[in-house]
């Protein structure tokens, strides 16, 4: 049985290659498979940014080698730089009830 990490972490892998393989290379997300990507799965993360271009500045951000496209390696930076941000907001939360609490 694998662990909740590894099935988190194939999770990851899974997710990024149903987009990367839809057009064009199969190891890499164009704008459009990362557009696709995002409103599927990271939709509530999308709704916050009101910013139309949001997608563009995401991509930009992401495509550290500048090869126009986002490769594994950068998308994991995505999910890992996001997980950051939710983990802050968790442990704000956690104060915020332990305070409450007392
Ligand atoms: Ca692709
Ligand atoms: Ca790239």
């Amino acid at each position: 049985m694998p662990s909740d990490l590894e099935k988190a972490m194939e999770t990851l892998i899974t997710v990024f290659h149903r987009y990367a393989g839809k057009e064009g290379s199969d190891v890499s997300l164009n704008r459009k498979e990362l557009k696709q990507l995002m409103e599927t799965e990271l939709s509530s993360f999308l709704k916050s940014q009101k910013d139309p271009a949001a997608i563009d500045k995401i991509m930009k951000d992401l495509d550290s080698n500048g090869d126009g496209e986002v490769n594994f390696e950068e998308f994991v930076s995505l999910v890992v730089g996001l997980s950051i941000a939710c983990e802050q907001f968790y442990q704000l939360h956690k104060k915020t009830v332990a305070v409450k609490k007392n």
